[in-house]
């Protein structure tokens, strides 16, 4: 079997990509698809559930495959510095790209939290980090009006067409693992690339011959930043799930065609919801995954208590992003709380019998 040499090599003629972008490479994609070992014994129906776990991505997260797209594109109008605007994994997964590309990388950051470790990998990387005040959206607009003003800065957020691109071929790879389409795809939505993408992905598995289903899409946001849901943007997001706290989507257009077009739809969950689902894939499925990344594992749930999710269904869900992404979140919920001992098996004993 060949070896794997990233999404660029394993699916440039699927890709709108310039002949002359180079095959950037941090050897993304070819995440695992991951049967659920408990979760579907949890809930009614008799579901086939699999985990796309692209927390294993090279910077822990599914940004990787739509960044080096956009990076190889870069490289091939010969920009030398990247803008995004991020809730972090973004910043993390440009950053890198970066580094490897030779850009200089700017980030934008929102008021407010972000993950430590996305930072921390943003600041790894080199990247120039800058907090703009008010929410995620004021960042994304000053990107966008950066990138318009300066032809050599590419905007590598999810409105540059290159990342849909690259993203898509996640739809790709459940496809061909599952040898067709599922019946469901649940995932967290945020500014709505993500969505966008797999239904790009699976329409064009579909117009190929190369999958007969194409799955409905159901997209997850957060009770308090869920303005798809609600149908007008939200102007001051609140969520624990700090990668999806975004009050105004992007991709807003892209994520509605999705739904509209696949017979899906979208629903929100509570803070607490996407908390238990975190803490249960952590506890019952061996999956640390960041709080975003359990909100569609939230969702399925509750469309299942629903009834809206018939028997027998095959059904994929997107963990999106690597649980060490956010260390405190997890400290929090889970607080460490080690025993000490003497160096005694007695002592030992007693503290694993108590
Ligand atoms: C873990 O990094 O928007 O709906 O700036 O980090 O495609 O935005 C992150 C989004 C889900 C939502 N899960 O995806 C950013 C950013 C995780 C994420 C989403 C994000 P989209």
């Amino acid at each position: 079997m060949k070896p794997w040499a990233g999404v660029i090599a394993a699916y440039r003629s699927r890709l709108a990509l310039p002949d002359d972008a180079p095959d950037l490479t941090l050897l993304e994609g070819n995440t695992p698809l991951l049967r659920s070992a408990a979760l579907h014994e949890s809930l009614a129906g008799n579901l086939q559930i699999f985990f796309k776990y692209e927390g294993l991505n090279p910077t822990g997260s599914f940004k990787d495959r739509g960044m080096v797209v956009a990076f190889a594109r870069a490289l091939a109008r010969k920009a030398s510095v990247c803008v995004c605007a991020s809730t972090g994994n973004t910043a993390a997964s440009a950053a890198a790209y970066a580094a490897r590309a030779r850009l200089r990388c700017i980030v934008l950051l929102p008021g407010g939290s972000i993950a430590r470790g996305k930072l921390a990998q943003a600041a790894m990387h080199g990247a120039r980090i800058v907090s703009v005040s008010g929410p995620f959206d004021n960042a994304m607009r000053l990107a966008q009006e950066l990138a318009a003003q300066r032809p050599e800065i590419e905007l590598v957020n999810s409105v540059n067409p290159y990342r849909i691109e690259g993203q898509k071929t996640a739809a790709f790879e459940i496809a061909d693992t599952l040898g067709d389409g599922p019946d469901f795809h649940f995932l967290p939505v945020g500014n709505a690339g993500n969505i966008t993408a797999y239904w790009k992905g699976y329409r064009e598995y579909a117009e190929a011959g190369k999958i007969a289903c194409r799955p409905r899409m159901v997209g997850f946001q957060a009770g308090g930043a869920a303005p798809i849901v609600e149908g007008r943007p939200v102007s001051d997001p609140q969520t624990v799930a700090s990668a999806i706290r975004i009050g105004n989507p992007a991709s807003w257009k892209g994520a509605l065609a999705a739904a509209e077009e696949s017979g899906g739809w979208f629903g929100s969950v509570t803070d607490d919801e996407i908390l238990d689902a975190y803490r249960f894939l952590a506890r019952a499925e061996g999956l640390f995954v960041e709080p975003a990344s359990a909100a569609g594992v939230a969702g399925l749930r509750k469309e299942v208590a629903r009834g809206r999710i018939p028997p027998g269904s095959r059904i994929v869900i997107t963990l999106t992003g690597h649980g060490l992404k956010d260390p405190d979140m997890a400290t929090c919920i889970a607080p460490p709380e080690p025993i000490s001992i003497g160096p005694t098996l007695t002592e030992l004993l007693a503290v694993i019998e108590a």
